[in-house]
């Protein structure tokens, strides 16, 4: 994230040194300048631009002309927008392996155990980001270059309280290995409790005689055998006491775009047409919490880190009447997208391994997953909005943005609750961000 504020201000500094080039070369006309030597072919970014800007921002704008389709403005320009946008939620994935009812118990009890967390986590939600703007465009050429910032999306939910009362909130996990198998003492005898009633109970011995030392039973065993009975073994629950589910998501990008103002339309509207570089991600991380209860303590972290490479074709359309611009924009980048995933995590940090109600095999686990793998993603991005010019130069702005991304990875949908240490998937989908932005331009 840090990146790109640093990127952020990279983008701004290299506007200001562009502004005191291009200021600097207008103070001295370009008498010397042999004509082809002018910006016109806009090939090199970098070159000095031989433009008089007549340079006062601040200047009243009274040359305010009412025609319609005034001629739009050229040279340095800047602009800043505020965003606040929200973004569609993940495809339904429950907290938990996709398993129905599972037949488990602890020592509280035997029964069906279904995932607490359904469909709804996370949900939708909003955040703040920032873009950044800046280039020149002289005649018809110019150069701009764009970072965007956010939006960052941020929700948290807890789930049952950690009073040490019972573990209610249930995760499953698929068991390839067994490792869940276990004794339950749901009476708190000490002795393991005989399931199958063939008066063998667990690995505590056979019950043959009764309370008088006489042939029968009482519910105690008594006598050693020389095995345990398996038949008394139950998947132990993986219920917690606490779940606390934290999702972040957060878009950052910068483009790089040679512009070419096309001449004006019939109607006085101008059209720009953009052909970009553009690096676009999409970093989303699931994060899990889990206190008490049958594999507590626990948590794991997923993250999917979603790096967009490509080419962009896009379009400015702008039409200004008075002080008043009306402009609408749109992107097409088809991208390369670079995803990868990562986890880490705990599970059952507080586990007795073996003891009644505890999984007679499964130690404490911690773990580390990757996996990486690359995708097309189309993505698109519309703008529309108004201006106002305030000054010759400066105008305020307030507008729409819409992102479509296809074939990104989430974290929440590629968690593989599998024992003992879990997983990742391959599984993407498309997301939909949009949401309104308003802020000033220099120039534009
Ligand atoms: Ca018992
Ligand atoms: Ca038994
Ligand atoms: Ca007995
Ligand atoms: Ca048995």
């Amino acid at each position: 994230m840090s990146n790109f504020v640093a990127k952020s201000w990279f983008a701004l500094a290299l506007s200001v040194t562009l502004y005191a080039s291009a200021m600097g070369q207008g103070r001295y006309p370009m008498v010397h300048i042999p004509q082809n030597a002018y910006a016109g072919d806009g090939m090199m970014p970098f070159d000095a631009v031989y433009y008089d800007h007549d340079w006062q921002p601040f200047a009243a704008a009274s040359n305010i002309h009412m025609d319609d389709g005034q001629r739009p403005n050229e040279g340095v320009f800047f602009r800043y927008n505020r965003i606040y946008s929200s973004m569609t939620k993940p495809n339904r994935q429950a907290v938990g392996a996709d398993l129905g009812g599972v037949l488990a118990g602890n020592n509280d009890g035997i029964f069906n155990q279904f995932n607490s967390l359904g469909a709804s986590i996370p949900e939708s939600s909003s955040g703040w980001g920032n873009r950044f703007e800046a280039g020149y465009l002289v005649d018809q050429d110019g150069w701009m270059i764009s970072v965007v910032d956010g939006p960052g999306y941020h929700d948290q939910w807890v789930h049952g309280a950690n009073d040490g009362g019972a573990a209610d909130v249930s995760v499953l996990f698929t068991d390839p290995f067994n490792l869940l198998l276990g004794y339950i003492d749901r009476d708190g005898d000490g002795f393991d409790d005989d399931l199958d009633n063939d008066l063998i109970f667990g690995r505590d011995g056979l019950d043959q005689l009764d309370g008088n030392g006489d042939p029968g039973s009482d519910g105690v065993p008594e006598t050693f055998v020389p095995f345990d009975d398996l038949d008394d073994l139950i998947r132990i629950a993986t219920t917690f006491d606490q779940i606390t589910v934290d999702s972040q998501t957060h878009f950052s990008g910068v483009e790089i775009t040679k512009v070419r103002r096309k001449k004006r339309t019939h109607g006085g509207s101008y059209v720009e047409v953009f052909l970009s570089a553009r690096y676009f991600e999409l970093d989303d991380h699931f994060n899990v919490t889990a206190l008490g209860g049958g594999l507590g303590d626990a948590f794991w972290n997923t993250r999917a880190i979603n790096s967009l490479v490509g080419p962009q074709v896009g379009f400015r359309w702008s039409h200004k009447r008075g002080r008043w611009t009306w402009a609408s924009e749109g992107r097409f980048l088809a991208a390369a997208n670079f995803t990868r995933l990562r986890q880490d995590g705990e599970l059952g940090t507080l586990l007795t391994t073996g003891a009644a109600g505890s999984p007679l095999n499964l130690t404490p686990q911690s773990f580390w997953n990757t996996r990486s793998f690359e995708r097309f993603s189309p993505m698109g991005e519309v703008r529309a909005e108004m201006s106002y010019q305030v000054t010759k130069a400066f105008s305020l702005n307030a507008g729409y943005t819409g992102y479509f991304i296809g074939n990104i990875a989430r974290a929440s949908t590629n968690v593989i609750y599998s024992l003992p240490t879990m997983g990742l998937g391959s599984d993407t989908e498309e997301a939909f961000a949009n949401g309104v932005h308003f802020g000033f331009e220099f120039n534009r």
